[in-house]
């Protein structure tokens, strides 16, 4: 393994220097500076809308009992100590410069301020800076560490050692740390209250989450300037959106992208592509998007088209339009180094591409064999390339999948994956500052994805866009969705998806999903219809499968495994004005589509790091079946009403003396997964379409699941699903309530509903105890939902 070269950080001159800053919205940052290197104000990070109007005053640290700050040298050998023992380091291409003495410079404490205990401690280490802080409470509480972004393990991060390092990972075996994104940030929480912890840096960063000690977070940043954020909140709802406002949230997307996707490693040559279109209309299947992978471009020239596959993609990209679907095509960013082909050349020329300290190309392998790789930091570049994606949008394409930007690279050792990506030392631009690109390598797809969406504005600014990216650093939300790249068709990664997709909601990325059925390998026909039926209840609905696999199409695993499908792609269409209502929240406040049961439930004590099953917005339960042969699964639902969604049965949950609830057994036949709406809630929902163009029936159907005093609410948003109209006040947001024996609507915002498809409303009540659904209805969605008396606010 080699060695990494320091090239950014010497420690031969200890000294660095701390300031401490305080918002006006209750931040406190801590500005780490070594060496005497100066201050950039920039981070991709940050969202810059709203980063400049963030008010800060510098604010001294008051250290509990006003002890001044205090020197603990001795603490910080044990992160370095660990990481030579190979702890998690597996898979760290820096772990030979680990384990050197650590240099201490100074320490610092800082109680912050309501309730909860955190104190930091900041000490010099060989590498960079390490943070230490402690995982206990006074009174013993359990604090819950999540966060990380995209990761395997549980959602609590406790009891291992976490790296964000973005690299082009294969296998997500359960110790892999390392993987595809960047999200320094965690919330350490109690019942009590939420601290969040945010580094912001692009560089190397390990969390040791209480391996070395149990209660003890140690956190060392291979950077030397960065900033570290810190704040106190009541409840993680409210830890998540002032993370979010700082980060930046999702813009908001189009209803299509939504919708069920299904790709392909590689759908090729049009006929093909076409005839999967077909099927999909001819099985009834609904579907929006169809996927082109690296078949499409000539040679793996990216901005290219294969002609002999694809001989009219304008045609063929309309013909699919006239049907129903979308066209995503992917982009890599690896350019071949090939002279005649103008994205090159015209790269080459506009010294657009990444290179080694003395000035010469680096030149790294790809799929088109030698490729140059585009110095994203430099906004020519970006400019650059957002124009190359005119190929793309001539032909119609509607959105950008943006592939092996973290960025890989197969030069490395192929076997080991060792250094898959470029090296350290190349010079990135920085935006003027260049630097090691080490030091900014986890924002490299930051910069990639922000060209795409500078594409978007150029060439479809009548659109809101779709990007969807595998790799990523904080902030990486407000330009694309993120999917969790190349899991394998095995029953842990049904299970993983879960707390997977749960932290990186959690870490300010809430449009999230991973290839359901799984990528690598073959799925059978029983894990297929499970992953289907979890994975239509998340917030990125897409099935794709590698190239030597069987296929993995809804068709392709006989008739009862089309018939689950069908259901649950249909149940996911028939719950779009829910889903969007979810999406627009998360545009707005940085709220996850898909949530953890602490997020509704944070006194109930047996939900805390609970991930067995998820919510989806506030009102569905959803609990997957992780394993194989089972017809049943227990299913642990906190204090309160439920309904099983299939059965229509009303579950009075008692709420226990610490406040927990019950654990029922969910019914699980193949073609079911548990599921349970929460009493108390207004599920907006529709009559099923096959694609999103479809206008539907134009009513708008709300299903009432009353809680124990007999009433529900419900929040709504609607507006045209595409465009820009609804920046001009062209939507709809208010609230509908249930008293027991009427509804009542409250508009709270919007200008005109002129936009919206939905022009008659029609109501359910959930039935009680007794109830159970008509023959004819198989789930709760289906109860007759009769005209009701209020007639909708915009039509
Ligand atoms: O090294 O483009 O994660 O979704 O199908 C494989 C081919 C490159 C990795 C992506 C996967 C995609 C595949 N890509």
């Amino acid at each position: 393994m080699q060695q990494r070269q320091d090239h950014w950080f010497r420690p031969a001159a200890p000294h660095s220097d701390l300031a401490w800053q305080q918002s006006a919205d209750g931040w406190l940052r801590l500005a780490v500076t070594l060496d005497g290197t100066t201050r950039s104000g920039r981070s991709s990070a940050l969202d810059p809308d709203t980063a400049p109007m963030r008010e800060w005053y510098d604010a001294a640290p008051v250290p509990p009992g006003g002890s001044g700050p205090e020197f603990f040298s001795d603490r910080i050998h044990r992160l370095n100590d660990l990481a030579t023992q190979g702890v998690a380091a597996n898979d760290n291409p820096h772990e030979d410069t680990r384990g050197l003495e650590a240099v201490p410079v100074e320490g610092l404490r800082y109680g912050l301020p309501s309730g909860f205990p955190a104190t930091l401690g900041v000490s010099r280490s060989r590498d960079g800076i390490l943070l230490d802080i402690p995982l206990s409470t006074p009174r013993g509480e359990a604090v819950r560490v999540m966060g990380l972004g995209e990761k395997t393990g549980s959602l609590d991060k406790r009891g291992r050692t976490w790296v964000m390092w973005n690299c082009d990972e294969p296998v997500h075996s359960p110790e892999k740390s390392a993987l595809y994104q960047a999200h320094p940030v965690v919330y350490l929480w109690t019942p009590g209250g939420t601290v969040t912890l945010f580094i912001d840096t692009m560089a190397t960063v390990w969390f040791d989450v209480g391996e070395a000690e149990p209660d003890r977070l140690l956190i060392e940043i291979y950077d030397n300037r960065f900033d570290c954020y810190l704040r106190t909140d009541e409840s993680l709802p409210e830890a998540v959106e002032s993370y979010s406002a700082l980060t930046g949230r999702i813009p908001l997307p189009p209803e299509w992208a939504l919708g069920f996707q299904q790709c392909r490693y590689s759908y090729f040559p049009e006929e093909r592509v076409l005839e999967v279109a077909q099927k999909f209309r001819e099985e009834r299947v609904p579907c929006d998007v169809l996927y082109l992978d690296i078949h499409y471009m000539d040679g793996y020239r990216v901005f290219t088209w294969d002609h002999r596959r694809f001989p009219e993609p304008d045609r063929m990209v309309q013909g699919l339009r006239d049907q129903g679907f979308r066209v995503v095509t992917i982009v890599d960013p690896g350019v071949k180094t090939d002279v005649d082909y103008p994205v090159f050349s015209s790269g080459l020329e506009k010294q657009a591409f990444l290179t080694r300290p003395g000035g010469e190309l680096y030149v790294g392998k790809v799929w088109p064999g030698d490729a140059a790789f585009p110095d994203f930091s430099r906004p020519a570049t970006r400019e650059w390339w957002a124009r190359w994606h005119k190929t793309l949008f001539d032909a119609g394409v509607a959105g950008i999948w943006n592939d092996m930007n973290e960025p890989a690279d197969f030069t490395g050792d192929e076997v080991l994956r060792v250094n898959f990506t470029v090296p350290d030392d190349l010079v990135a631009h920085n935006e003027g500052e260049p630097v090691s690109f080490g030091r900014v390598h986890n924002e490299y797809a930051n910069g990639m994805n922000r060209a795409t969406r500078d594409a978007f504005l150029q060439y479809r600014p009548e659109e809101r866009g779709f990007v969807l990216t595998r790799s990523g650093g904080t902030g990486v939300q407000r330009y694309a969705a993120i999917w969790t790249g190349d899991n394998h068709s095995w029953w842990e990664h049904l299970t993983m998806m879960v707390p997977m997709f749960l932290n990186v909601g959690l870490s300010g990325a809430p449009f999230v999903g991973g290839d359901a059925g799984g990528f690598q390998l073959n799925a059978d026909a029983e894990l297929y219809r499970r992953w289907i039926a979890a994975a239509a209840f998340t917030p990125f609905f897409r099935a794709h499968s590698a190239l030597d696999t069987r296929d993995h199409e809804p068709w392709s695993f006989g008739p009862e495994a089309l018939e689950t499908a069908r259901r649950f792609i249909g149940i996911r269409y028939r719950l779009l004005p829910y889903l969007y209502t979810l999406f627009e929240e998360a545009s707005r406040r940085g709220t996850p589509v898909m949530r953890p049961l602490l997020w509704e439930f944070p006194q109930d004590p047996r939900v805390a790091s609970r991930a067995d099953s998820f919510l989806l917005g506030n009102a569905l339960l959803v609990a997957p079946v992780r394993e194989p042969g089972v017809q049943e699964r227990s299913v642990y639902l906190p204090a309160g009403v439920w309904y099983d969604f299939w059965s229509g049965e009303r579950i009075d949950v008692p709420r226990q003396p610490d406040g927990s609830g019950a654990v029922v057994v969910g019914n699980a036949p193949l073609d079911r997964i548990p599921l349970y709406l929460r009493g108390g809630t207004i599920l907006p929902h529709e009559g099923l379409r096959q694609h999103t163009g479809e206008t539907g029936d134009g009513v708008l159907r709300l299903l009432i699941a009353p809680d124990a005093e007999g009433r529900a609410q419900g929040t709504f948003y609607g507006d045209a699903g595409e465009g820009f109209g609804y920046c001009a006040g062209r939507f709809w947001r208010g609230s509908f309530s249930w008293d027991g024996s009427g509804l009542r609507t409250e508009s709270r915002a919007g200008e005109s509903g002129e936009d919206l498809r939905w022009t008659s409303l029609a109501t359910a009540v959930c039935p009680g105890t007794s109830g159970e659904l008509n023959p004819e209805a198989e789930s709760l969605l289906d109860l007759p939902h009769g005209e009701s008396r209020l007639s909708l606010p915009w039509a």
